[in-house]
């Protein structure tokens, strides 16, 4: 018998296809159509979230900066002396900024997807502190990750600000607990910016800013995907829509097709009806009841709450209590 291997017809080799572009794809393939809102913060997505945070209709990150202000003492009394901070998704150097003053912190580790970012935050903080330890891990912090070496030995803290959590799934939430847990272990500290539940018209507002900054930020998610994967959406043909959902307590933000049209990604033909939209964000709201089941039903212990005068937002404290915790909450203890 002869191989007739080199005879048969070879598979044609397809160019590697980017993470970004399988989860692009897979998303605007679904019913209804998503993308992930992990995008949104490339160089210009990040600036426009920068200049979201200073308008007058988003309370978010001026509220968390007020009850960190007010409450620095109180939550440093709950951050053992020599602890590590760990960040998730290191935001803005601001908030971790109130907490380094506070507390004795020896060591501090953001961990962020964005590496570049993640140095120049790291370059500011050693030149402030001089005497912290600055270890970034660049990574998914969903994702399980280790702990750098050298902090192996210190007592550990989370510190999870902004209300991120929002954006996941109340079970991917709950997941994102769980495995949090598991990185810092038995007795950590987890401090969590939480938003809350309020008004619609506060909450509307909050996502629909009068100078339009929010829809720019949603657009920008398309712009994006043209620059790096080739694609042509026509920005001016999609509308950024943002409501809130009172039966699931989250605002979502959607981009709607303003016509029917054809967009072409990654050599794809993507088909629009007029009016459909493209899910881009949930944005979960709690109460600090519901955050703080969620929390057990992960395995924490809610210690402390804080909030600010009009109750719009919250910072919350929780304690690693582990599987017998989560345990006793499922088993309704
Ligand atoms: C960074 C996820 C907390 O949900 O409020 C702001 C993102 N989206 N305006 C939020 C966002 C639209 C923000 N988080």
């Amino acid at each position: 018998m002869v191989a007739l291997a080199k005879h048969l017809p070879q598979p044609v080799s397809q160019p590697p296809i980017s993470p970004m572009a399988a989860d692009v794809l897979d998303g605007l393939r679904a019913t209804p159509k998503r993308l992930p809102p992990k995008y949104f913060y490339d160089a210009v997505g990040s600036q426009l979230f920068e200049k979201i945070t200073q308008l007058p209709e988003y309370y978010p990150t001026r509220c968390e900066l007020e009850i960190l202000r007010a409450n620095a003492a109180a939550i440093a009394k709950l951050i053992p002396s020599g602890a590590c901070l760990v960040e998730f998704g290191s935001g803005s150097c601001a908030k971790v900024r109130l907490l380094l003053q506070a507390a004795r912190i020896a060591a501090y580790v953001p961990v962020d997807i964005s590496a570049e970012f993640l140095e120049r935050e790291a370059d500011t903080l050693r030149r402030e502190f001089p005497r912290l330890v600055v270890s970034p891990v660049a990574g998914d912090f969903t994702q399980p990750f280790e702990l750098p070496g050298s902090v192996k030995a210190m007592p550990r803290v989370g510190f999870f600000p902004g209300s991120t959590v929002g954006n996941f799934e109340p079970h991917e939430a709950c997941a994102f607990l769980r495995n949090t847990g598991r990185i810092l272990g038995r007795d950590a500290v987890l401090i969590i910016g939480v938003d809350l539940i309020k008004d619609a018209s506060v909450l509307n507002a909050a996502y629909n800013d009068a100078a339009g900054v929010t829809e720019a930020f949603n657009v920008n998610l398309l712009a994006r995907i043209n620059r790096e994967l080739g694609a042509d959406f026509k920005l001016d043909k999609f509308e950024h829509h943002a409501f809130y959902n009172r039966e699931r307590d989250r605002i979502e933000m959607h981009l709607a097709s303003a016509k029917r049209q054809k967009v072409k990604v990654c050599g794809e033909t993507i088909d629009f009806r007029a009016g459909e939209t493209i899910h881009t964000e949930n944005s979960y709201k709690y109460s600090v009841e519901s955050f703080g089941a969620l929390a057990r039903g992960s395995g924490w212990i809610p210690v402390s709450m804080w909030t600010d005068p009009k109750r719009f937002f919250s910072v919350q404290a929780l304690k690693f209590g582990g599987e017998k915790i989560r345990r006793a909450f499922l088993n309704g203890k």
